[in-house]
């Protein structure tokens, strides 16, 4: 027990628990922490709005498996956060998200600033602190941490303000390593045998592959049943793109390799996956899902087995571990594990179903002219993207779209805004992912719109010189949504046609780099320089108005309208 002010013992756990950065803006509430952030090794980034700091928590969690902090001011600062926390829970991101509050003798009277911040939280966390007194601010520091990388998501330290003042006799806990078994050996006995049976097992590679750091292992595993291997939604950084199972991801605009050979399993391993509603929808009008096949679901949080599609065997596992624990079960079973006599005619297989959907692309990216087809600009840029890039993607049309175009050698790469689909996520993921990684290339792709949301944060990348890359897809629409009013309200485009000034202008303005290219021929040379030029840079491409498919056609119905005075408002 050393005597120190509950600020002290605050900042102390945060360096015990390995913080060296924090995301935020500045805030009287929690001051007296903040003055002794530097001397405690820890950074602080200064940011233009609190979401985004949530956001480059997020990114930065994302990008290293470490915790990703963010902090801001008690009422507006913390309500700022409230969008990227829920965010970063669907992406099971360990963010703690430090909330300051109004002071604890002033609470309820309706003060300045004052919100109840425990409930606005309370279905976005997985666990949430109150520090109800000064001389618990350590201990509860170090539980939710520890509950953050346990339990995968976003924690809430809730401090009122006056409880950084005092002195007490405390107590810094070093940080709890978290270790995950591979479940229980009656469930991996059932599952070595299910996938023992299977004449065409195909492996689902989820999330929980990369937050595991087992890569590797699901790749010896697929190896060894010579198994193709899909990747979930979004997690395209699951699986190496360039190996010879790897099929690419499911889910809305995904591969057609995936989709085609996930059709023909009779038995699934998904492997670190909650399996998504959203994710596992029929896609290009293919039901993939293979209603008869035996589904083997691994998955570390155990509320998650079974809950989206049946499953004849879950295992409460980590991905990694478990990956082991079947891989020697099946090599133990030796010939009785039928797939392995097949493994050939699946890989020939598979190679056809891949080159047909390849020139397909290739087919559908081949439009040229100014300005640029999206498809096309997306292709330039997957041949031009460095290997060790991460790249983070927002959610709007041309961001879907390029599910297709991003591949990825290496894990902890790619960062979309995954199953919360808010705008506005991609460019500070990609900030907080640099911070995290400054050597590795971090490029965001962002619609337009969502760019409106972000922007802010390039006087960010400036001040903290931060060298992130943003692609700002310039096609004058909230196009996403435009394409709603496309196919269901007869070209009526309320509110979604843009009036854009010049991003790289602004983006100049603001001391970075901007550049403007509206010729697909420039867009490889321009992304590849803008992803290694060490500086933060806002790469405006020029695209025409093309829209793919929308997201939820399966949850948009035709309008009706029984009110004479709307009855033209119908589909033309
Ligand atoms: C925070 C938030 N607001 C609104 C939406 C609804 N929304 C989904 S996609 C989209 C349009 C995105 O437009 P843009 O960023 O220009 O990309 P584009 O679709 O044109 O490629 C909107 C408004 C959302 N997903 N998130
Ligand atoms: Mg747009």
């Amino acid at each position: 027990m050393t005597r120190m002010t509950p600020s002290e013992a605050f900042v102390e756990q945060l360096a015990a628990e390995g913080v060296t950065d924090i995301f935020g803006i500045v805030g009287s509430a929690y001051m007296d922490a903040l003055d002794i952030f530097e001397p405690a090794g820890i950074r602080f980034l200064s940011v233009a709005h609190e979401q985004n700091a949530a956001h480059m928590a997020d990114g930065y969690a994302r990008a290293t498996n470490r915790h990703g902090v963010c902090v801001g001011q008690n009422g507006p600062g913390i309500t700022n956060f409230v969008t990227a926390i829920a965010a970063a829970y669907w992406a099971h991101s360990p963010v703690v998200a430090i909330t300051p509050e109004t002071g604890s003798a002033g609470m309820g009277l309706g003060g300045f600033q004052e919100t109840d911040q425990m409930p606005i939280f309370s279905k976005i966390t997985r666990f949430q602190a109150h520090v109800s007194r000064p001389d618990r601010i350590a201990e509860l520091t170090h539980r939710a941490f520890t509950i953050a990388a346990a339990e995968r998501g976003p924690v809430q330290i809730n401090i009122p303000r006056d409880h950084f003042y005092g002195e007490f006799d405390a107590k810094i806990t070093p940080a709890q390593k978290v270790e995950r078994g591979p479940g229980g050996a009656e469930s991996l006995n059932q599952a070595a045998k299910v996938l023992a049976e299977a004449q065409f097992p195909v492996i689902l590679v989820g999330g929980g592959v990369v937050m595991s750091g087992g890569r590797d292992e699901a790749q010896q595993l697929a190896e060894y049943l010579q198994a193709p291997v899909v990747t979930s939604y979004l997690h395209n950084d699951a699986f190496p793109a360039s190996h010879p199972l790897m099929c690419g991801p499911l889910g809305y605009q995904g591969s057609k390799t995936a989709m085609r050979v996930i059709a023909q399993a009779d038995a699934v391993l998904a492997l670190g996956s909650r399996l998504g509603p959203f994710g596992t929808l029929p896609q290009y009008g293919i039901e993939y899902w293979p209603e008869g096949a035996r589904v083997v679901q691994v998955d570390s949080d155990h509320r998650m087995l079974g809950l989206v599609r049946d499953v004849a065997v879950g295992v409460h596992g980590d991905a990694r571990a478990a990956a082991i624990e079947l891989l020697a079960r099946l090599r133990a079973m030796g010939d009785a594990v039928r797939c392995r006599a097949t493994g050939d005619a699946r890989l020939t297989e598979l190679e056809a179903r891949r080159q047909e959907w390849e020139s397909e692309l290739d087919q559908l990216s081949a439009g040229g002219g100014s300005p640029i087809p999206p498809r096309r600009a997306l292709r330039e840029m997957e041949k031009a993207m460095p290997p060790d890039a991460m790249v983070a993607t927002d959610i709007g049309n041309v961001c879907s779209v390029s599910n297709s175009y991003l591949r990825f050698k290496q894990p902890q790469s790619f960062f979309a805004a995954m199953a919360f689909g808010n705008c506005g996520y991609a460019f500070p993921a990609a900030m907080g992912a640099k911070v995290a990684r400054p050597d590795r290339p971090s490029v965001a792709y962002v619609g337009d719109g969502a760019w409106g949301m972000s922007l802010a944060e390039v006087l960010t990348c400036v001040r903290e010189r931060i060298p992130a890359t943003a692609v700002v897809f310039n096609n004058g629409q909230w196009g996403a949504e435009k394409k709603n009013q496309i196919d269901y309200y007869a070209d009526r485009f309320v509110g979604t046609n843009l009036v854009n000034p010049s991003f790289a202008k602004i983006a100049e303005a603001m001391g970075a780099t901007g550049i403007t290219v509206d010729h697909p021929d420039q867009v490889g040379d321009a992304l590849r320089k803008a992803a290694t030029s060490g500086e933060c840079t806002v790469l405006e491409l020029m695209l025409n108005q093309d829209l793919a498919e929308p997201f939820r056609r399966d949850a948009l119905k035709k309008p009706v309208r029984l009110l004479e005075k709307y009855k033209d408002y119908t589909v033309a």
